[in-house]
């Protein structure tokens, strides 16, 4: 028995050694170990032994058992550092590895064109606004003294949502104002950006959906005067000083008088051109001072307060801005256009 378990002690600790992995050391003290194991075995033939043998005996069997057990436990720590190590090794960060690019996206160039126009109407006192793309009639048209039988009403040019013409997508942004005559307290200084629809067909220049800004002041003797010159300042700041523009006027059902502004071609300098067809100027905006009738459907008495508004189109604000020719192109979202701005 002494023999058997000098063998079992020999055979162990080599195993032990030999051991690559904590789950071939479990495997290993169960073998040795464990209630079916070599050394347990042998344990049950103590009862064999002759009663002068058997404290001898037993002291050595566990002796032989500390001796696993404190050979298990080590070995289990040297192969936990091991493991740790490769890893530590294996997931080594080399920091000058050069980079994979992230390719960064950036401002569609319309966006550009308006944070600019923006940040110019913020800086003279403006609030910018944000209202619902789907509209009652009432606000897109009635309020704005587009009354029945108005031609942009009909069918043909507007989207209805019913029968009844009441609900509609807002083919401009004017309802905002509106909504802030009815809300806001006087002096109002407002622009109002945003999507409209309208029913055409898409060409180099026309598309079902576009995006304007509107905008509009309401103070005590605001007049005409004011309206050219904030215009004008703006149209400096976006185009650049000494930028000159041209005031016709035009009719609109929710401004009197009216007026419609061209801002020289940027391609000739005035002369004519194909840019401009041969005008000299382009179209920019409309605009206009309030309508009395709008102001006093807002309950704001026209003796009292007076107020000019304007609309541009932010697609062909852009298209300037830029130098581009097709206004599809705003839309396609092609990355090999857009990555030019
Ligand atoms: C334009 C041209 C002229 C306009 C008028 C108003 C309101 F609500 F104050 F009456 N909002 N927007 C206006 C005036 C819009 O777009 C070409």
């Amino acid at each position: 028995m002494r023999e058997q378990l000098a063998k079992i002690r020999a055979a162990a600790l080599a195993a032990f050694e030999g051991a690559a992995s904590k789950v071939d050391l479990d495997e290993l003290r169960v073998r040795y170990l464990g209630k079916k194991g070599e050394l347990t075995a042998v344990l049950k033939q103590m009862g064999k032994l002759s009663p002068e043998e058997r404290p001898a005996m037993g002291q050595l069997a566990n002796e032989v058992r500390a001796a696993l057990e404190e050979a298990l436990d080590s070995t289990a720590k040297n192969l936990e550092a091991a493991a740790l190590e490769a890893k530590l090794k294996a997931e080594t960060l080399d920091v000058t590895v050069p980079g994979v690019p992230v390719p960064e996206g950036h401002r569609h160039p319309m966006y550009i064109a308006l944070d600019e126009m923006k940040e110019i109407f913020i800086g003279m006192g403006f609030t910018v606004l944000d209202g619902p793309e789907i509209e009652l009639a009432q606000l897109n048209f009635d309020r704005l003294n587009a009354e029945e039988g108005h031609p942009s009403r009909d069918w043909s040019d507007t989207f209805y949502f019913d029968a009844d013409s009441r609900v509609m997508l807002r083919s401009q942004t004017s309802p905002m104002q509106v909504r802030a005559m009815d809300s806001m307290p006087l002096p109002i200084r407002i622009i109002a950006p945003g999507r409209v629809y309208r029913k055409d067909e898409v060409d180099a220049t026309h598309s079902p959906m576009f995006h304007q800004v509107e905008g509009m002041v309401i103070d005590k003797g605001v007049t005409m005067a004011d309206l050219k010159g904030t215009l004008n300042t703006v149209v400096e700041r976006m185009y650049g000083v000494g930028t000159k523009t041209r005031f016709r006027p035009h009719h609109f059902p929710f401004t009197e008088p009216s007026c419609e502004v061209d801002v020289q071609c940027h391609k000739c300098g005035g002369v004519g051109c194909p840019t401009c067809k041969g005008e000299g100027w382009i179209e920019l905006l409309g605009a206009g001072m309030i309508h009395p009738r709008v102001l006093e459907m807002a309950g704001i008495d026209p003796n009292e307060w007076s107020g000019w508004a304007f609309g541009f189109g932010l697609e062909r604000t852009a298209m300037r801005r830029f130098k581009i020719d097709d206004l599809r192109l705003i839309f396609e979202n092609d990355v090999r256009f857009l990555e030019q701005f």
